[in-house]
């Protein structure tokens, strides 16, 4: 039997032979793979557990809060305030940013997260999941405020998803690779089952929810379009199409066997640059993907670029396999230069 590698020793090596991470950031990151845990039990209980259907609240997105989307955000938040390692919490779950009470330790981290991606999923029983991004406290003998937040993607020092699916997966990044643990349930903790994730740099799988297509900008018409061409067209191949609606499990795909996945501006909404959050979702899934050897992109800039302005602001995602994002942002950039 190969030799099983448990998160901790994975961490501890990563701390120990690397000098990656510093002895907090490994506690960190310990303990959300805990809450992760805790998470993936609510959500196979599901009926049984009586956590299924809506809370009957809106959050700041002004989306109906499953349950499940409360549950776990209470998990993550109870599981990190008291350890030291944190200053503050944001979640996608919270109108403003969560100190840590004074009654505990403070650290020198700042995690976020969305603590249940693609909640409208749930009641369907279709993978979801957990995302988590970790910046740290800018330098300062002060208290923390939402400005600490807005970093850019490039800042982080961690990031991962958890995908509650037919198994519990952990995808994690400290900076120089990816690797996934699997959740081995019986002895209730994570083992590496893979690690150095490449993605493929081409494809023929796409990801976008193709009932959208008469609001894209151009450039994702003509990029869709010669996909659906197929062998026929400029690509001269044939396309395979995916849409989970569950970004942990059409990312979670992509870093298993490459693909391009696009969340792009529409007209629906012109004044938002997209549906997904920058912080929470697009900044911790697009240095993952970068990480693997892909690309993430906005259309225009690299996502890690972005800075941001505002805790939950939006963007446009086109993430995966290097060579079909790089052709998508090309396409961008003829689009722009010939207006
Ligand atoms: P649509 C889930 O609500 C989410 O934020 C992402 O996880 C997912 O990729 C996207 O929205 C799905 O959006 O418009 O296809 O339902």
């Amino acid at each position: 039997m190969s030799k099983r590698i448990s998160l901790t020793r994975y961490l501890v090596e990563k701390q120990r032979i690397d000098g990656h991470i510093p002895s907090q950031l490994r506690l960190l990151l310990e303990v959300v793979a805990r809450a992760c845990k805790s998470v993936s039990h609510a959500v196979n209980k599901g009926a049984l557990g009586g956590v299924l259907g809506t809370a009957g609240s809106e959050n700041v997105q002004g989306e109906v809060q499953k349950k499940l989307d409360i549950i776990a955000n209470e998990v993550l938040i109870e599981a990190n305030e008291w350890g030291g390692h944190l200053a503050a919490m944001a979640s996608e779950e919270m109108d403003s940013i969560y100190l840590v009470p004074n009654r505990y330790p403070k650290g020198e981290y700042l995690l976020l997260f969305d603590p249940l991606d693609g909640s409208s999923n749930i009641d369907v029983n279709v993978s979801i999941g957990t995302i988590f991004s970790v910046l740290k406290m800018p330098e300062g003998d002060r208290g923390v405020e939402e400005s600490d937040f807005l970093q850019a993607g490039k800042c982080q020092v961690a990031a991962g998803y958890c995908v509650y699916g037919p198994q519990t997966i952990l995808v994690l990044t400290v900076g120089d690779g990816v690797a996934m643990f699997t959740l081995d349930r019986e002895m209730g903790s994570f083992v590496l089952t893979q690690d150095d994730v490449q993605i493929p740099p081409d494809t023929r799988e796409f990801a976008i929810n193709m009932s959208n297509m008469r609001h894209w900008d151009a450039p994702v018409k003509r990029y869709i379009d010669e996909c659906l061409q197929g062998k026929d067209g400029p690509r001269a191949k044939d396309f395979n199409m995916r849409w989970v609606a569950s970004m942990v499990a059409d990312v979670h795909r992509i870093m298993t066997r490459g693909g391009i996945f696009m969340y792009p501006w529409d007209k629906r909404e012109p004044n938002k640059p997209g549906k997904l959050r920058l912080m929470y979702e697009a900044n911790p899934m697009g240095w993952l993907i970068e990480q693997a050897g892909g690309a993430a992109t906005n259309g225009h800039q690299r996502i890690l670029e972005v800075q941001p302005t505002q805790l939950h602001e939006r963007v446009s995602v086109i993430l995966g396999s290097k060579n079909e994002v790089e052709r998508v942002t090309q396409y961008h950039r003829e689009h722009a230069n010939a207006a």
